[in-house]
This record gives structure tokens, sequence and C-alpha cells, in this order.
């Protein structure tokens, strides 16, 4: 015999489902959710972007009409279940047409999707503007890491080449005791930097399978494909880290390639960017770390006993 009782597996997925239509944008603990996503996060991680905020807008936008659609059709349903059942109404009416009806059903989904299409069109042109670039940065996506080449414009102003690699275990342990937020599986050996407020070009390609670019709080998400060259843009308006990860399954190792930018002031990057084409690989990690530091509300490399 088949049992109808609710299953508390099936009250929790209700739950979350409940939770999920709505959480999304009302939590302000969730919104803090900059660069990386917190646990029992439901929506979007936090826009530091034009485009990411619109992102963040249209989302909360098309799960409104959803959610709105879904409780209409089921209130419907339910009603038609309860008004025409067989014991209230046993002879059923022979009714085929109804031309006003008809015109409605037909001319109100096309309504709906006007209206999703016109900010989705908006949205598209925005990301696809690419506006006067300050900095150009070149993403090679590799199986299983990500190059980033800054190049240089002349042959004094030299063209250098972050190679990022996903810290193990080990290494995050070491550096969260040093104080410095690092999240596992997020956090890299050597992060990129970018001015804050300036415009990014990032030219993405890759040199060996199909990789894909990502910064959620960007907004920014684009394939790297061997033998052409993609571009996304971003304009980051709050300094801090930003994780990534590779979005497009390229293998083994997909999980294990992020991505770490880290939105700095502008003197900062030009600290950094000089110390990477003089070749000075360790001061450059040095201003990586303060940086890192003074982000994280750390004062000193004293305070936090960080050992090199
Ligand atoms: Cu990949």
């Amino acid at each position: 015999m088949m049992t109808r009782r609710w299953t508390p597996g099936a009250v929790a997925a209700a739950a979350v489902m409940f939770a999920s239509a709505i959480g999304f944008g009302l939590d302000p603990a969730l919104a803090e959710s900059f660069g990386q996503s917190v646990p029992m996060q439901t929506g979007l991680q936090g826009a530091v972007t034009e485009v990411a905020r619109d992102i963040s807008w249209f989302y909360d936008f098309v799960n409104i009409i959803i959610i709105a659609i879904t409780l209409f059709v089921l209130g419907l349903m339910l009603y038609v279940m309860w008004r025409f059942r067989e014991s209230k109404h046993p002879v059923p009416s022979k009714t085929t047409h109804n031309t006003l009806l008809e015109v409605a059903w037909t001319v109100l989904p096309i309504l709906i999707l006007v209206a999703i299409a016109i900010p989705s069109f908006k949205l598209l042109m925005l990301q696809y503007s690419y506006p006067k670039p300050d900095v150009t940065i070149k993403a090679i996506g590799n199986a299983w890491f990500w190059e980033h080449e800054y190049p240089g414009a002349t042959a004094e102003d030299k063209t250098f080449t972050v190679t990022s690699n996903m810290l193990t275990d080990e290494e995050v342990a070491e550096k969260v005791k040093s104080g410095i937020p690092t999240p596992r599986l997020l956090a890299v050996d050597n992060e990129i930097l970018v001015p804050v407020n300036k415009v990014v070009h990032m030219l993405v390609t890759s040199n060996d399978v199909i990789h894909n670019w990502t910064i959620q709080s960007f907004g920014s998400k684009i394939d790297a494909v061997p033998g052409r060259l993609t571009a996304t843009w971003f304009r980051a308006e709050r300094e801090g880290i930003y994780y990534g990860q590779c979005s497009e399954l390229c293998g083994m190792n997909h999980a294990f390639m992020p991505i770490a930018v880290r939105v700095v002031k502008q003197d900062t990057y030009d600290q950094w960017t000089t110390a990477m084409k003089a070749g000075d690989r360790k001061k450059a990690k040095e201003i990586n770390d303060r940086v890192a530091m003074e982000q994280a509300g750390i004062k000193s490399v004293a305070e936090a006993g960080v050992t090199r």
C-alpha cells in the first residue's frame, strides 16, 4: 500500500525550497559574501561591478516572475480540483473554445517574455560594451592552473606572467595561522592584482582544452578556447580579494584551478607591477602579502607573525 506521509527528507527538501524562494537578497548577513560564497547562501555573491549588480537584479526579477507564475498555476489547479470535484459537479461541461481566454493566454505570456527580454538584452549589451581599458590582462587556461600575462607596451615596459596554483591544505593552514583569511580550494600561491575603479579587459584563451574564466562578484564569465581569444571586462568598485573557479568542465582537476583577483589601490598596483617588471618576485610577493594583511584588517607583519 502506498503511504502518503511526509518523510523527514521530503520535509527538509520542501523547507530548503521555501527558504530559497524567500531567501534571495533578503538576509543582510549574506550580502557580505563578496568574492566567495558563504554557508547557507542562497543568492548570488555580492556584486562589485555594474554588470554584476545588473545580473543580481535580473536574477531576482526573473525569480519573482517564476515564483508568481508557479503560485498562480498551483492556485488555479487547487481551485479546479476543489470546484469541479465529482461530488459537487457530476456532469462535466462540454465547452471547447473561448476566444477571449485563448487570446489572453497567448498574449499574456508574450508580454511576460518581452518584459524579460528587454532587461536581458540591455544586460547583454553592457557585458559586451568593452569601455576603453585602463589595464589589459591575458588569462591563459592550462590543465590545471591559470596563467595571467600582463603585456608590456615597449621593450622597457616588460611583459610579465603570474602563474597561479591552488594552495594545498597544509599551505592553507599555514596562511590561516598568520591571520590572512585563506579559503580552502580557492586560495592560490600567486594572486593577480588589479587597480580599483579601473576598467580591466581580460583577454582569455587556453593552452589545451576549453576552460572558463569566472569571477562571480565581477559578473565575468567567458570560455577559454584553445586557438581563440575571447574577452570579458570589469570595473571593480571595492577593494578586496575575489575568487572564481574554472567554470567549464575541463578534466580531472577541473575543480582545483581557482582564480584569485585582488583589487587594490592604484599606487599599490603600480608598486607591484614595477616589482614584477623588474623581475623582483620577492618584493612583489611582499607587496601582495602586505595588502592581503591590510585588507584582512591586520596592521603589521609582526602582528600577523608571518614567517618567510
Ligand atoms: Cu578548466
